[in-house]
């Protein structure tokens, strides 16, 4: 296992697109399990391929409460099946934005079709923070971060932000 380095904005990788998995293979779950690994060194509730430079649909999330047992989830090939009317906002954070946050609004509950660590499908019905975190991750694999929902003024306010932070920690 090994923790790898996370891309942050304005890194363009974080603007393109993730492609399918076509095979589940252990070549695949050994990356996976890096990238549990970097998530939760950093540490983070979910963590897209894209962010440790790998543009494939993946995405990894676990959020037990601290001091819990850990709970990790793998998603491969996600895809939103319906989500609810009801909205719900959370004050989100994104490893690829450090120590930025905005209250972003999504729908309060999703349904997920998806590929499990073995490659199997599997469906669910998230809701609260997994809610939340699956749609935060999904936008990973399509390309947007989270301050593409503020204004172009506050957007680049954050991105000032992290380059001066991403610099202070390389000296
Ligand atoms: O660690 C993370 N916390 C978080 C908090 C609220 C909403 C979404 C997230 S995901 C984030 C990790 C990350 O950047 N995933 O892409
Ligand atoms: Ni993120």
């Amino acid at each position: 296992m090994a923790v790898l380095p996370i891309v942050t904005v304005p890194d363009p990788l974080l603007k393109k697109i993730s492609k399918p998995v076509d095979k589940v293979d252990d070549k695949l779950r050994s990356f996976m399990d890096d990238m549990l690994e970097t998530m939760y060194a950093a540490p983070g509730i979910g963590l897209a391929a894209v962010q440790v430079g790998k543009l494939l649909r993946i995405l990894v999330i676990d959020i037990a409460p601290e001091g819990e047992d850990p709970n990790p989830m793998y998603f491969i090939n996600p895809e939103i099946t319906w989500t609810s009317e009801e909205m719900n906002t959370y004050n989100e954070g994104c490893l690829s934005i450090p120590e930025q946050y905005a209250d972003i609004e999504r729908p309060a509950e999703c349904k997920i079709k998806f590929l499990d660590y073995d490659g199997n499908e599997q469906h669910i019905h998230a809701e609260g923070l997994l809610a939340t975190c699956v749609q935060h991750e999904m936008d990973h694999l399509n390309g947007i971060v989270f301050i593409d929902y503020l204004s172009k003024i506050k957007r680049s306010i954050y991105v000032r932000k992290v380059k001066k932070l991403v610099k202070e920690k390389e000296a």
